[in-house]
């Protein structure tokens, strides 16, 4: 019998993640926020999984981040810049030898979080696949894609990969999950913010190639001085590829900014451009990019961090 797949935010990804376990019959606890949350989800009946169309109800136990049920397995599915708060609270419920799966974009967090609990197993997560929330409560799978999950400290991968297996989640055990991740940040850094300065889908970047090039330059000199080579080689090839191939699409802080919501900014262009001033590395054309975002987001009356 599989532990408890106990899983904090239930917002796209957590909700897709915990759907598809719920489906292959394993044991799935949501955590939410508060007592209002929790009488909303009841209420609604269960989380809905909409694939390729159909749509699917899942009854999935909830309970409040202040349950009293102890917690082994824990899949931490907050934005970036939520994670060490809402991990924190659930610290008086979390056994000394609990596992932590963080599925966050960029970098900052998942190291935030890991100095709360220095004796927990902390497993990083880099994930292709697309959700969205419909409605609450509703998570549509927009597109599929693929999850690398590794450990830094640990080589060895835990026997619940089979888990995943058993839900059908797609997903690849990967040693060097630290370049994976430095590499997506990167691709972000590269493709996001431009998106937003220049209010165009990923494709419009097309036009404004010149400047995409001197970027991919400057990321590729900083992911090799943190000591990333691997994350570093071919990045401007990638970064045009993955650009013709989403050419169609709005990144993901577009639709952030779009939408009103707060970006991730920190743990990407910001986790970028503090990792060279650490090195007393001068990257003029990334620190400018940062400061022409966080002015339009304050412009957009949204946070700059
Ligand atoms: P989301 O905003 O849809 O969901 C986050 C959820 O966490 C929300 O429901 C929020 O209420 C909840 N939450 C925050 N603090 C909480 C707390 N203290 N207690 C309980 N719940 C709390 O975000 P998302 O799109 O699922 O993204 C999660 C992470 O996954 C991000 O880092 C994102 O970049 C990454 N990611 C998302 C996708 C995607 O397609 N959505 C794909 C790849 C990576
Ligand atoms: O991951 C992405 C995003 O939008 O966040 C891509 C499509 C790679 C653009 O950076």
């Amino acid at each position: 019998m599989s532990s408890t797949w106990h899983v904090l935010g239930a917002g796209s990804l957590g909700s897709l993640w915990a759907t598809r376990l719920a489906r292959a019959g394993l044991p799935v606890r949501l955590i939410l926020r508060d007592a209002a949350r929790l009488a909303a989800y009841e209420a609604s009946g269960g989380l809905t999984l909409v694939e390729q169309g159909q749509a699917h109800r899942f009854a999935i136990p909830a309970q409040t981040v202040d349950a009293a049920e102890p917690i082994t397995r824990l899949l931490v599915a907050c934005k970036a810049y939520d994670a060490h708060a809402a991990v924190a609270q659930l610290l008086p419920r979390l056994s000394a030898d609990a596992e932590l799966i963080l599925l966050q974009n960029g970098l900052g967090s998942q190291d935030a979080v890991a100095a709360l609990l220095p004796s927990a197993r902390c497993i990083f997560a880099s994930s292709t696949e697309g959700a969205f929330r419909e409605a609450d409560w509703r998570v549509v799978f927009a597109g599929h894609g693929f999850t690398w999950l590794g450990d830094v400290a640990q080589p060895l991968p835990p026997p619940w990969l089979e888990d995943l297996a058993q839900a059908g989640i797609p997903h690849e055990w990967n040693t060097q999950i630290l370049t994976r991740l430095w590499r997506k940040l990167a691709l972000n850094c590269a493709i996001n913010p431009l998106t937003v300065l220049y209010d165009c889908r990923n494709g419009g970047l097309l036009d404004h190639h010149c400047e995409v090039a001197t970027l991919c330059a400057e990321l590729t000199e900083l992911l090799q001085c943190c000591g990333q080579p691997a994350a570093a080689e071919e990045l401007h090839n990638e970064v045009q590829r993955v650009i013709q191939a989403t050419a169609a699409n709005y990144s993901s802080m577009y639709q952030d900014v779009a939408q009103g919501r707060r970006t991730e900014i920190s743990y990407l262009l910001g986790y970028a451009c503090a990792a060279a001033a650490r090195h007393h590395l001068s990257l003029p054309h990334l620190e400018q990019l940062r400061e022409r975002l966080a002015t339009h987001l304050a412009n957009h009356g949204l946070p700059v961090d």
